[in-house]
């Protein structure tokens, strides 16, 4: 008897728990005098969040690409330039309210969880593909897909390839990409359940394996698709000697930022700053009139994701300040500002990157 009533107890316990009410919740009950709402600070079980520890840095530590131009590079004067990087930049503005306050790390595709798990950076930005393990066994929790991408091949035009190519048609090549990669995986189960004979060398960095490339000791080079054009574009010595196959990517390749998991205040802000850009685009709110669409109307929507004065924003609730996404498309720009100019000028299309209302994968939640 004693024992069901224990167990009673248990369950209606864990039905309380899991029908919310928990501590940190901004919850609204309505009472016969109307809706009330209560909003708590966010708590964290579990420890400090990094959210605590980068505003009292006052510097947001993020981990980047620097061999891939459009998405992470350095320009001639030695600054981190590219999609990816403006994507840290973003999240500090949203942060720190200041999109310069970023310590950017170049990682190699092989350095670059053990940098998330050590601790050494808050953020990765480094066209990452997420992947069920990567989500799992390594401990990472990905924001929302920033660029969504597809692995191919790349191969000289003066062996016979074209970009009608297929991927039978690397029966005895020597293939090349870079280790740590989910690139190095996807080429083998492909080639391996179509029968072809390849030889599959890797290395640390893809600098090296276009150098191989380039010296004749690679026949195809393999990575994702924006990859390829991005160095396509910077490192083929004559337009036309390179070409780009299979048509149809020989894998899925969801490209995006990556923090450290078990700290949802952190990826909370991490995410919430990319569906800002995402909602901005969508809502005609760019860098240059987001003044404007902050005031006109400060009600709505854009209102509230804004901050503008007496919306019912809800960043706070995330500790955040009331303008964290204001600031970020006001210094950074909003997703189309930014695909437009890293990333259209490599002559990447939208494609699966244009927003839903375009036909796109590109979704966010509603800020309400
Ligand atoms: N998206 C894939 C591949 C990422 C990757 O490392 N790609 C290459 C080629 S685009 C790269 O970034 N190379 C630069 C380097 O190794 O420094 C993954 O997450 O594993």
């Amino acid at each position: 008897m004693t024992k069901r009533i224990v167990l009673l107890l248990v369950v209606f316990a864990l039905v309380a728990a899991a029908c919310g009410g928990a501590s940190g919740e901004s919850t609204t009950s309505t009472t016969a005098a109307g809706p009330t709402k209560t909003t708590a600070a966010p708590a964290q079980t579990g420890g400090e969040s990094l959210l605590d520890t980068v505003v009292a840095r006052g510097v947001l530590k993020c981990g980047v690409n620097e061999t891939l131009p459009g998405f992470g590079s350095k320009d001639s004067s030695g600054n981190f330039v590219g999609f990816d990087t403006d994507l840290c930049r973003a999240v500090a503005a949203a942060v720190l309210g200041d999109a310069t306050k970023v310590e950017f790390t170049a990682l190699t595709a092989a350095q670059r969880f053990e940098a998330v798990s050590s601790g050494a950076i808050d953020m990765l930005s480094r066209n990452t593909t997420w992947t069920q393990s990567r989500d799992g066994e390594l401990g990472l929790t990905f924001a929302p897909t920033t660029y969504y991408d597809g692995q191919q091949v790349m191969a000289r035009t003066a062996d016979g390839f074209d970009s009608g190519s297929t991927l039978e048609d690397l029966e005895g090549a020597i293939v090349c990409t870079n280790a740590g990669t989910t690139t190095e995986k996807n080429i083998k189960e492909a080639l391996d359940a179509l029968g072809v004979n390849f030889t599959l060398t890797t290395f640390e960095d893809f600098n090296i394996v276009l150098q191989n490339f380039k010296d004749g000791a690679c026949d195809a080079v393999t990575t994702d698709g924006s990859g390829l054009v991005s160095r396509k574009s910077t490192d083929e010595p004559n337009p036309g000697d390179w070409v780009i196959f299979p048509k149809v990517p020989l894998s899925k390749e969801p490209l995006g930022p990556a923090t450290k998991q078990g700290d949802a205040l952190w990826s909370d802000a991490v995410r919430w700053t990319i569906y800002a850009m995402f909602i901005a685009e969508e809502n005609g709110v760019t860098s240059a009139n987001v003044d404007d669409m902050r005031a006109n109307p400060p009600t709505g929507e854009i209102g509230r994701l804004l901050g503008s004065d007496g919306a019912d924003e809800k960043q706070t609730a995330m500790g955040l300040s009331a303008d964290a996404f204001y600031q970020v498309i006001k210094q950074v720009g909003n997703y189309g500002e930014l695909f437009d100019k890293h990333l259209t000028v490599l002559g990447l299309e939208r494609g699966l990157n244009a927003l839903w209302t375009n036909g796109g994968l590109l979704y966010a939640p509603p800020a309400r």
